[in-house]
């Protein structure tokens, strides 16, 4: 936080379509990305409303328009399938409110780029796995999202960042950074450097399969951590994905492969103690269970059988990326301690081993979802 500062806020503030009277604000969330605000106001008789404020992080995310025109047209797209579904679309996605100028987007003085989602009431968003009831709902609902976007026009949508997941691409960039050591760090980090050096085959194994056509480009999150969604208090299922800047054609394999890094393990992301730190092969099954049928038949023999690979691919790549903005000195990440992109760095890699010592368990459990 701080880089955004109390007038800029203000700012953003005045320009958006906010009912009532402003009675609270406060920086929200665990998200390492964008500098997020809970706002709350008093609507008088109605009572308080709460809205999402956010400042996208414009050096991450390039082109924030397009990102935007992605938001608007996939939640614009579930809204309309939630509704014919049954469904609450207050609650079960995203919806943007507009600027006073009538856009999904303020561009404040300092060319900082803002947005307001509605706050979804009556629903948490956790960093750790509570209940393996849980954990079950958010893969039935990042499946779902998945199938509900399966007829999207996958090429209207913008890469907000390219490369996302190319994992082959983020091992060259790793290695350049360790040439370049601009921070002086890679001789406190050899072990960690030796460790995605010995994994170059893991970085390579989705390139490769998609080039040889082996695998198909879904429409997906890309971003599928615990905390990416909305568990309804009361009826503990998962209500909405949120996050959405990284919806993008991709890999059904990526997107359990991501929430198996962070969810099934059994430590935070960025726990110094790595003996605390594995992957909980229950929370594997439960998840697995969740995602595969989340996403209603969609997907290919293949695919299932790739997810152990997809969990293994996505915790290598984090851990690869936290390592890289760790010798490219903090600047991807949000840090709030040194070496926090070290500390969560290890974590993948201890979790990249135990995946390895416990490869067999995981895909007998997979098989028992391949039929
Ligand atoms: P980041 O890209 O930085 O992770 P997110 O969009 O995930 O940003 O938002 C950060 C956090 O803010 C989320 O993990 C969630 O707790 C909360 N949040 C975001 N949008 C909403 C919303 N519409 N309603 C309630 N909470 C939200
Ligand atoms: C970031 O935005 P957030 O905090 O949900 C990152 C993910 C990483 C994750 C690691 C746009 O997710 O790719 O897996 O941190 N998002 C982006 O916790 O880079
Ligand atoms: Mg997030």
């Amino acid at each position: 936080m701080g880089r955004i500062s109390d007038r800029q806020i203000d700012e953003a503030i005045a320009n958006f379509r906010f009912e009532g009277t402003l009675i609270e604000q406060r920086p929200y969330g665990n998200g390492h990305i964008n500098d997020t605000f809970l706002l709350t106001f008093d609507i008088g008789e109605m009572g308080r409303l709460r809205v999402i404020l956010q400042c996208m992080n414009k050096s991450i995310f390039t082109k924030p328009v397009e990102l935007m025109e992605n938001v608007l047209g996939v939640t614009s797209y579930l809204r309309k399938k939630i509704i014919e579904n049954g469904g609450d679309p207050e609650r079960e996605t995203l919806n943007v409110i507009r600027t006073v100028a009538n856009r999904p987007y303020f561009v404040d003085s300092q060319g900082d780029y803002w947005r307001a989602y509605k706050f979804i009431e009556g629903a948490t968003s956790y960093d750790q796995v509570e209940t393996p009831e849980d954990f079950y709902q958010s893969a039935v609902s990042f499946g779902n999202f998945q199938r509900l976007l399966a007829d999207y026009p996958a090429e209207t949508l913008h890469e907000t960042i390219v490369g996302f997941h190319d994992t082959k691409a983020r091992f060259a960039t790793f290695k350049k950074a360790v040439e370049e050591d601009v921070c002086g760090r890679v001789a406190s980090v050899q072990k960690e450097i030796d460790f995605v050096l010995a994994h170059e085959d893991v970085a390579n194994v989705f390139g490769d399969m998609l080039a040889n056509g082996e695998l198909p480009l879904r429409v997906t999150h890309n971003d599928t951590k615990l905390n990416n969604i909305m568990i309804d208090d009361k009826t503990g299922k998962g209500i909405c994905v949120i996050d959405l800047d990284t919806v993008m054609p991709g890999l059904a394999m990526n997107d359990f492969g991501d929430s198996i890094r962070f969810g099934a393990s059994t430590a935070a992301e960025d726990e110094q103690d790595l003996s605390k730190v594995s992957c909980d092969m229950e929370l594997f099954d439960v998840y697995a269970k969740g995602f595969i049928e989340g996403c209603g038949g969609k997907l290919t023999q293949k695919e299932i059988e790739m997810m152990p690979m997809g969990a293994k691919v996505m915790t290598f790549e984090c851990g690869m990326r936290f390592l890289t903005d760790h010798l490219q000195g903090d600047t991807y990440f949000k840090i709030h301690r040194e070496n926090h992109n070290l500390d969560r760095c290890r974590t993948q890699f201890k979790l990249v081993e135990d995946m390895e010592a416990k490869w067999d368990t995981m895909q007998e459990i997979i098989k028992k979802y391949n039929s």
